[in-house]
């Protein structure tokens, strides 16, 4: 019904906006070599294949306590936390779609003891979500916020 020609419409926008990217990538490639191209480190964040790259989130814990309480994300791109554990007792990574904990998106292997460990949480919605560490829910949390990316 309604999603179906919303879906329709979503489809023909992401069609015409790929047509623009790629009249954009064709006209960049037609001025190489003028003073006023667009400089050489943001091409490479637009990867061929239309595969969004993905993150990597730093996360710590010492003394019981995450490095931070906010990490931010773009939205769409694939998130990986690398999360350092620097204590000698249990920790690890758990993400919640937001503060009514009532949808667990991601439950991260348990580290007991010092070790490093690359969680691949994958691409979310822009949101505030919910991480914390499991076996210290009460006093290990901190909000992940996903926006979309700076144009
Ligand atoms: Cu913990």
């Amino acid at each position: 019904m309604l999603s179906a020609s919303a879906g329709r419409i979503l489809s023909i926008v992401m069609r015409a906006l790929i047509l623009v990217t790629l009249g954009m990538i064709a006209s960049s490639c037609g001025s190489a070599g003028s003073s006023d191209d667009i400089p050489a480190g943001s091409q490479s964040s637009v990867a061929p294949t239309g595969t969004p790259e993905p993150q990597t989130l730093e996360l710590s814990v010492t003394d019981a306590m995450f490095s931070t309480d906010v990490l931010e994300a773009d939205a769409g791109r694939p998130i990986i936390v690398a999360f350092s554990n620097e204590d000698s007792i249990v920790h690890n990574f758990q993400l919640w779609r937001d503060d009514s904990r009532e949808e667990k998106l991601f439950f991260g292997e348990l580290l007991d003891g010092p070790g490093t460990i690359e969680y691949e949480i994958g691409a979310l919605e822009p949101g505030t979500y919910r991480f914390e560490c499991h076996p210290h829910v009460a006093t290990m949390f901190g909000h992940l916020i996903v926006a979309e990316p700076e144009p």
